[in-house]
């Protein structure tokens, strides 16, 4: 058992039964042009911790570790999107609608792929999700059963959305999930900055955070395994 300084107490991240899940790093929520942007959010925010989610993969591919990608999107006929969901907001472009970078959210469009930085490598486990947890309507947990994981690292975007609810949707079928801190964001650093409180309070209800220079120091030294 490896060890982890995090909030609100320490994470006891077990090698062998640990996957890395990054969530919804694709080009409609982090570039310009997509459905994050169409909704009249900044996505800078988001684009900034492109670097830090590469270095958190990097540090699981090295040690041989799982490394799980999500993607949020749809059909191209919509019938895996609720009429609720597309008509919510006043976005300029719908889920569906064609933008600069291919229907959004659509399976397959450029804009629904994962950015170049942090795309999946051969052999890892790319999750198609409708939902905002990456638990409903996917094969997520026949998927962790598999490789026998019991803790989830998470990562990704947006904290408060897609990354909270997939964390309370693992941690109501046991598992003990860890968020890296500076490798989530959200388009408001207030919601971020809740989300976080949020998932530590009252003993860690959801579960833990941590900063990656946490997470590296703790396995600093460990032969990759
Ligand atoms: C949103 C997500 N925010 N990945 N999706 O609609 O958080």
């Amino acid at each position: 058992m490896i060890s982890v300084d995090a909030t609100p107490f320490p994470f006891p991240l077990s090698p062998g039964h640990t996957a890395l899940v990054v969530i919804d790093m694709q080009r409609d929520f982090v570039e310009p042009g997509g459905f994050g942007e169409s909704l009249g959010n900044d996505v800078t925010r988001l684009q900034a911790i492109i670097p830090t989610v590469g270095r958190l993969i990097a540090l699981f591919r090295e040690r041989g570790w799982p490394v799980i990608h999500t993607r949020e999107g749809h059909r191209p006929d919509l019938g895996d999107c609720p009429p609720a969901k597309r008509g919510r907001g006043n976005p300029t472009l719908r889920i569906g609608d064609h933008g600069p970078m291919g229907r959004v959210l659509i399976h397959g469009e450029p804009g629904h792929g994962i950015v170049d930085e942090l795309a999946p490598i051969d052999g890892e486990i790319v999750i198609d999700k409708p939902g905002k947890g990456a638990f409903y309507a996917t094969s997520l947990g026949d998927e962790l059963a598999r490789l026998g994981a019991t803790h989830l690292v998470v990562a990704g975007v947006t904290t408060e959305v897609c990354v909270q609810t997939t964390m309370r949707e693992a941690n109501d079928r046991g598992f003990d999930c860890l968020l890296i801190e500076d490798a989530t964001e959200s388009y408001f650093p207030e919601f971020k900055a809740a989300a976080l409180k949020m998932i530590t309070a009252q003993g860690a209800i959801v579960g833990w955070t941590a900063p990656l220079s946490a997470l590296e120091t703790a396995v600093a030294g460990r032969a990759a395994a």
